[in-house]
């Protein structure tokens, strides 16, 4: 299986459009732990994004920024009870469902004791399987997260799905993730990150992320 990781920064900027670099990131090979990344990121972690300049790391600000930064392609909900809604289920997503994925496949972080790893591991699996199942509740009658409007959201959402088929989770058993899911992978801008990926990868079964910078504005 490949190890693609379909972000949701680099289906964002392919939704944009507008000109951007990447660099892949080899997770497998500590790449993010080096001392050139970690001047990049001081956290070791992808993604992060160059611009103007700085570098902005923490999904959520970066799908934020390039929101904001393209406000003609209406990636966040209009008014801003709304956009604080948008704001808050991408915290909720950063904050407690990748964090808890992080526990299924690295154990040995969270706890010293390797005679607790097994236990940790299938305790955060529920716990993932019960976050996706509030996505897919929160899906449920509606096209994207925030309803009718695609937004920043929907990528973070379906990096999740993604993840669950990883690990086995029964991801067909939620009826309305999986349509969306569909939906997702319809979109050009996925068509064309998937195919990115893959030409990445070239085979290769290596964890990986990716740092993106965009040109300077003049
Ligand atoms: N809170 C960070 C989490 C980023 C994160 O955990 N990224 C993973 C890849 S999906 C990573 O860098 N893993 C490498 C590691 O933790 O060693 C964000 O939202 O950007």
């Amino acid at each position: 299986m490949a190890r693609r990781i379909l972000d949701g920064p680099h289906i964002v900027l392919e939704e944009i459009g507008a000109p951007y670099e990447r660099q892949l990131v080899n997770l497998a090979q500590g790449e993010h732990k080096s001392d050139a990344y970690l001047k990049i990121n001081p956290h070791g972690k992808v993604p992060a994004l160059a611009v103007d300049g700085m570098v902005l790391t923490e999904n959520v600000a970066i799908l934020t920024y390039l929101a904001r930064r393209f406000p003609e392609k209406r990636l966040l909900p209009d008014g801003i009870v709304e956009e604080a809604r948008c704001l808050s289920t991408m915290a909720w997503f950063a904050s407690a469902v990748h964090t808890t994925f992080a526990h299924v496949i690295r154990p040995e972080r969270f706890a010293t004791d390797s005679a607790a790893h097994v236990n940790l591991k299938e305790t955060a699996r529920d716990i993932f399987w019960d976050n996706c199942k509030e996505i897919n509740r929160l899906l449920d009658g509606k096209s994207w997260i925030m309803g009718a409007h695609y937004t920043v959201c929907d990528p973070y959402a379906f990096f999740f799905y993604d993840l669950g088929t990883r690990i086995k989770l029964p991801m067909h058993e939620l009826a309305a993730y999986v349509a969306f899911s569909t939906r997702m992978l319809e979109r050009p801008a996925v068509c064309k990150v998937r195919a990115l990926e893959e030409d990445i990868l070239k085979g290769s079964n290596a964890w990986h992320g990716q740092y993106y910078a965009q040109p300077r504005r003049a």
